[in-house]
């Protein structure tokens, strides 16, 4: 089959199955290797290339001919060859890590259906596992009515919360625009929080300005008084505050902040209160961890929750939660005659593509259905205490060598672990800002070293005015106590000097 070209295959040859068939179990093999691969602890992470290197090792070009059948099969081998197996149980790099065989199983089943989220014309059993699943979550969450939708990524799903807001506030800024609002808007959210929350400021024209950070306490929660006290001061200076962003599970501390403080202030000064749970917001899952970080969760009018990161879902997968059920809807509905007719033979209340600022979307819910009934609720429960216990097992490894793992977050909160390693030759040093200066260069040296092993892989960042520092994350429930042990080895081999 491989000296054949891709017209011998269906749809361009009706008679063309069992040429069809061969290819698709040749690929097969070639994506159970990536997964066995990606889950051998004996196989590296990534094989790193410079972008130039990676140019030569692969043939990146366009042919003016089709290449054959051979050819596209050693395309996604390579493709897949130099891809880092973000499956893998040592890459603590991001808050979306693990390859969870059923939702893979899932995105590929969804692949082939191949349609689109606008309408239940086209998709009928997807939207409405979509109502399922989403009434589910709103459940968990501890709405008793409402209305959800799947977004592109948590920050359009906040992005999502900050113009419904606005909507129910002024709902005829939809037809009137800038022009609807007596005063410029003001929306707050701490120093910590995700950057989509800036971002959405600048798309619907509040202005970066317009988005007040917080100072956040040692830990990296928002402060409640210091919230009031920019609330009263952009009164004061004629502003209309209308958007407090409550983040739960910062994306680098994994810090909550206090949703009954922050709602208490909403409440006295009519605020909109919205939850960026896209990281944490999977905690909601465990009964043993959701106290006390979402006390209040209810008070809250919207809340983003993003299964593709603590819950391994494939990516991408991500959810926005109104506690009021129509808002989504009045404040999307464009009533596109074309996709949207009112008098089709089914309830068009099920046309969902009419609740969202975006026409084509992409099926993000069958891998996640798919994945909740193989695992049932209690096995997402389970799979997010599991994590949460490799995080305390890490910490607990960590606090026992202190002269060797300065912790930047002592009680983390979440899965995120935030911390400098610190080679031997500084293990007697006293801690000043110098020290951390060098622990910052030390910190994307030791990151280098990591990616060129290919051994290990975590992210780093500074966080304020303090230097660049790790962040390990644990979003994949394969990673078992044995992967930190390697982890700390391997810090050891890397960076002791
Ligand atoms: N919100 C995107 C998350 C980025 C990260 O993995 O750190």
């Amino acid at each position: 089959v491989g000296q054949l070209y891709y017209e011998e295959l269906v749809p361009w040859n009706p008679s063309g199955a069992k040429e069809t068939l061969e290819w698709f179990q040749r690929l097969i093999l070639i994506l159970l290797d990536f997964i066995e691969k990606t889950n051998d602890r004996n196989e590296k992470i990534l094989d790193f290339h410079h972008p130039s290197q990676l140019m030569q090792a692969m043939d990146l070009s366009i042919p003016d001919e089709p290449q054959n059948l051979d050819q596209l099969l050693t395309d996604c081998r390579d493709t897949l060859k130099y891809q880092v197996k973000t499956g893998h149980p040592r890459f603590f790099n991001q808050l979306s890590c693990g390859l969870d065989t059923i939702s893979l199983a899932g995105e590929w089943v969804t692949a082939t259906a191949n349609t689109n989220m606008f309408t239940y014309e086209i998709a009928p059993v997807f939207i409405l596992m979509e109502a399922f699943i989403l009434k589910k979550m709103r459940e968990i969450i501890g709405y008793t009515d409402g209305d959800s939708i799947l977004a592109p990524g948590g920050s359009v799903s906040n992005l999502y919360a900050i113009i419904v807001a606005r909507h129910s506030m002024f709902p005829d800024y939809k037809k009137n625009g800038l022009r609807e609002l007596p005063k410029p808007l003001v929306m707050f959210t701490s120093e910590h929080c995700h950057y989509s929350i800036r971002s959405a400021a600048m798309v619907t024209g509040l202005g970066t300005e317009n988005c007040v950070e917080v100072p956040a306490d040692e830990k990296g929660r928002m402060i409640p008084a210091e919230l009031e006290r920019l609330v009263q001061k952009a009164i004061a200076e004629g502003k209309h505050p209308y958007f407090v962003n409550c983040t739960s599970g910062t994306t680098v501390f994994g810090a909550f902040d206090p949703i009954n403080a922050l709602a208490d202030i909403c409440d006295k000064y009519n605020m909109w209160l919205h939850i960026d749970g896209a990281w944490g917001a999977s905690i909601l899952m465990s009964n043993k961890y959701r106290s006390p970080r979402f006390d209040g969760v209810t008070r809250a009018r919207s809340i983003s929750w993003n299964p593709h990161k603590l819950m391994t879902t494939h990516l991408q997968c991500s959810t926005i939660h109104f506690r009021e059920r129509g808002l989504l809807r009045s404040c999307n509905s464009m009533h596109a005659e074309y996709l949207f007719q009112q008098d089709k033979h089914y309830d068009v209340k099920y046309d969902t593509g009419d609740k969202v600022i975006q026409c084509g979307r992409h099926n993000d819910i069958f891998k996640f259905w798919l994945q909740w009934r193989a695992h049932g609720t209690v096995g997402l429960e389970r799979d997010i205490d599991h994590m949460m216990g490799i995080m305390e097992y890490q910490m607990d490894r960590f606090k026992s060598q202190p002269e060797k793992f300065y912790l930047i977050v002592p009680e983390p909160e979440c899965t995120n672990v935030c911390f400098w390693y610190v080679p031997t030759r500084l293990r007697g040093m006293q801690h000043t800002k110098e020290r951390e200066h060098i622990l910052g260069e030390i910190t994307s040296k030791l990151k280098q070293r990591m990616m060129e092993a290919g051994t290990l892989m975590i992210g780093y960042q500074p966080q304020g005015d303090i230097p660049n520092f790790f962040r390990s994350i644990i979003s994949n429930p394969a990673v078992k106590r044995g992967d930190i042990d390697f982890m700390i080895a391997e810090l050891d081999r890397l960076g002791h000097d």
